[in-house]
């Protein structure tokens, strides 16, 4: 039923490849070499300690530190990006002293880390992630092992950590740390450090390792209680010895705490791919994707563009859908408080979640290895949860290529007031449910689907044609095609400094070069065609079926990904079909396929 092979461990190293190194579609032995494969069963994980994280899919990150009390801005100019990158050349290119004196005037007196821990209660989050050190190189807790800490250095005087971890313990929220363990910007010797001590002498990475990483590590790991997350950030090119040697001490300190796999080396329990992507297709083992409530992770002035309650609940879902957990990170600003707009979204995210609790805690991912153009699908047992975002206009919701048999279906309804829906599942392996013209729910709306399976089976869906719907636009992306003489790979650019965006395509077109999907058409009839590409100048595609329909046109091209009209294609016949593109005429060093899509052209 899967696209990609299942046992395929290779896929999840694949993961583990963050943010800052561009990805290919396949394991390249450099990823190994750097990542290695974890060692660790993820069932043994799932059963085990791993369990919490496995079952609680939601929690909350944390992004605050002495760029917090800057904003986004250093000697009156705004940087965007990435606020807590402000420091680094690439942006301010803030002198190490000069960002020392930060901590003079941060005072962060609005801190109040039992309200911190209710939003996240009340977001329906069940742990939270704080950065303790990020590469800044500043405690945000009390560290005996270096003055430039917030109680030593700062006004304010006191251990919000402390404060923050033993909120999180009383409510019954799970804690962890974040730890830039290689990058360190102020500390001699640490990656993108000073390169001499306070007293001129070289300092090199292992100075560092042992003056500040190790007994600050060993200070967040003791001091705070059970802990139940250390989340060490960008490995680079750490010399493994030094992060076996700190990931041994950390689970000796702490041996329930789950490590994500950016410790380094694959000696982490979890997988965590790139910062603020949401996998496409679904991916075995634990895993995790960490993600912003608005562009930067830490505060900045400006940045108030805010994911609504609808956008958070689909990431989630999505998520859960392909098989993980998601961390959704808030920037508390330079008092300590988390921006209200932000706030106000979660608390409403939250509120959908106790209408629907069981569509996402211990929720397990959807049968189908992607999203559906109206939503996306969790399971428990016999049930499937439909959680749908664009309610369909026309009274029917379409589910593609279901091999399991349908019981019953019916729409949620918080009040108890459930309503059973109808349904046919036809021999073509489409179901068609009936439903209200209004959608149920203001956010996402959920339809419980009742299967027939036996305690332990899978539910089991369509392994590779692609549904298309005859009631909503359908995008197939290039993931799922199988491409010939082009090159087929992940991309990621940032949008703004820091700000990821990550995408297949496929580029370097050959003559021949093509790439088909497997489809299955719901309803014969005319459908629009658009392509998602970039390029230069002005590129010709050509999109052909098996039936011999072709559509051929030329549409302009720019270094942006953009839809453009292609035409109208024919499907003479409902059922499975093939649907080829391939360029035609252009620039085929820089012609890049994102996706197609196929919109019904309704009577
Ligand atoms: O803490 C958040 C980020 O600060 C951190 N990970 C998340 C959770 C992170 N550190 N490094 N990266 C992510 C990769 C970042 C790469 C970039 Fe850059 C930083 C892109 C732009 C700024 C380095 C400098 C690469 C290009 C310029």
């Amino acid at each position: 039923m899967n696209i990609f092979n299942k046992s395929n461990l290779s896929l999840v190293v694949f993961c583990l490849l963050i943010a800052f190194s561009s990805r290919a579609q396949v394991k390249t032995e450099s990823m190994d070499k750097m990542w290695g494969e974890s060692n660790v069963s993820p069932d043994a994980l799932k059963s085990g300690k791993g369990k919490f994280f496995d079952e609680s899919n939601f929690g909350m990150f944390i992004h605050w530190g002495l760029f917090s009390n800057l904003g986004g801005v250093w000697n009156n100019k705004t940087y965007y990006g990435i606020g807590e990158w402000i420091m680094n050349p690439r942006m301010a290119g803030i002198p190490v002293e000069d960002y020392k004196q930060i901590a003079n005037d941060f005072n962060p007196t609005g801190f109040d880390a039992k309200k911190i821990a209710q939003l996240a209660k009340d977001a329906g989050m069940k742990y939270i992630v704080i950065t303790s050190k990020h590469h800044e190189g500043f405690a945000m807790f009390d560290s005996k092992v270096s003055d430039f800490n917030i109680v030593d250095a700062t006004p304010f005087g006191r251990d919000p950590m402390h404060e923050l971890a033993d909120a999180c313990h009383e409510i019954g929220l799970g804690f962890g740390f974040y730890y830039s363990h290689n990058q360190d910007w102020t500390a001699p010797g640490g990656k993108g450090g000073p390169k001499t001590d306070e007293n001129g002498k070289e300092a090199i990475f292992k100075d560092y390792f042992y003056n500040k990483c190790k007994p600050q590590v060993k200070e967040i790991c003791t001091n705070y209680g059970d802990i139940d997350f250390v989340w060490f950030d960008t490995p680079g090119d750490m010399p493994k010895e030094y992060v076996e040697e700190l990931a041994a001490m950390v689970r000796e300190l702490q041996p329930k705490v789950m490590m994500c796999s950016r410790v380094g080396y694959g000696l982490g329990d979890y997988a965590s791919v790139g910062d603020m992507e949401v996998p496409t297709k679904r991916i075995e083992g634990l895993w995790e994707t960490c993600d912003t409530n608005n562009d930067s992770w830490s505060y900045a002035w400006y940045d108030n563009n805010f994911k609504s309650p609808k956008v958070i609940l689909s990431r989630l879902l999505e998520t859960v859908a392909r098989g993980g957990s998601y961390l959704f990170n808030v920037g508390p600003n330079e008092l300590g408080i988390v921006p209200e707009i932000g706030a106000e979204f979660l608390r409403e995210t939250g509120k959908w979640l106790k209408r629907y609790p069981q569509v996402v805690y211990d929720a397990g991912y959807s049968p189908w290895d992607y999203k559906l153009p109206w939503g996306d699908v969790t399971t428990k047992g016999n049930k499937m949860y439909l959680a749908v975002s664009e309610w369909p206009t026309d009274g029917k919701l379409y589910l593609p290529g279901l091999k399991t048999k349908i019981k019953s279906a019916k729409i949620l309804n918080p009040e108890g007031r459930d309503q059973k829906i109808k349904f046919k599942q036809g021999k073509d392996n489409w179901v068609t449910f009936n439903v209200p013209f209004k959608a149920p729910d203001h956010l996402i709306s959920i339809i419980e689907v009742e299967v027939n399976i036996k305690k332990g089976e899978d539910i089991i869906a369509e392994d590779t044609a692609l549904g298309i719907y005859p009631n909503t636009r359908t995008e197939l992306i290039t993931e799922f095609g199988t491409v010939s003489n082009a090159t087929q790979a992940n991309k990621k650019w940032m949008e703004k400094f820091g700000e990821w965006k990550h995408v297949n395509q496929v580029g370097n077109w050959e003559e021949n070069g093509q790439i088909s999907w497997s489809i299955d058409v719901k309803k014969a009839g005319y459908y629009y065609l658009d392509l998602d590409y970039r390029g230069a100048d002005r590129l010709v595609w050509k999109t052909t079926t098996d039936e011999g329909i072709i559509v051929q046109n030329q549409q302009a091209a720019t270094e942006k990904y953009v839809f453009y009209n292609m035409g109208i294609l024919e499907f003479k016949t409902p059922g499975k079909h093939t649907i080829t593109t391939t360029l035609v005429e252009g620039d085929r060093k820089t012609a890049s396929l994102k996706s197609i899509a196929l919109r019904p052209i309704n009577d």
